[in-house]
């Protein structure tokens, strides 16, 4: 059944992946569209972070809310980096790699979903190291493609 979840999970975020491919009226939408994305799938990511490291109480709920928010956010950024949208903190060697790029938010959307089942178990310990590989993804990413 968790598998099968999760399975279910990965296939319906891949899907609403393609079918997030928005048209932007010009190149700095695409540019907000992504920031705005991985900015509040940031904020949801945080609170969730601050809950697994014991910096604000733990309350089951709060913290599959927030997953479901990251695991649904973690489908929207990637359409905002669109040909032609290069600039702010993404490096353009986004542009040149698209198949690792796409590797990598493959691999977020993954982990965003299995944090999400981790997260609904309601016990910390699952949660917390779902959380550290979800973090970790996000660091392997940044740390390639993201401009300091
Ligand atoms: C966060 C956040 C990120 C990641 C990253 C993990 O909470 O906003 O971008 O974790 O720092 O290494």
């Amino acid at each position: 059944m968790k598998k099968f979840t999760l399975i279910a999970l990965v296939a319906a975020s891949s899907m609403l992946a393609s079918q997030a491919f928005a048209q932007f009226q010009k190149p700095k939408d695409a540019e907000e569209y992504r920031q705005g994305a991985l900015f509040v799938m940031g904020q949801h990511f945080g609170r969730m972070g601050a809950m697994v490291n014991g910096k604000i109480p733990f309350d089951a709920k709060a913290l599959a809310d927030n997953a479901e928010v990251v695991a649904y956010m973690s489908a929207l950024p990637w359409a905002g980096f669109t040909g032609g949208a290069e600039g702010g903190k993404a490096k353009p060697e986004i542009w040149k790699e698209q198949a690792k790029f796409k590797e990598y938010s493959d691999k977020l959307q993954a982990e965003t979903a299995k944090l999400l089942v981790a997260a609904k178990t309601g016990n910390l310990e699952t949660a917390k190291a779902a959380f550290g590989a979800t973090a970790g993804t996000c660091k392997t990413c940044h740390d390639a493609y993201k401009a300091k």
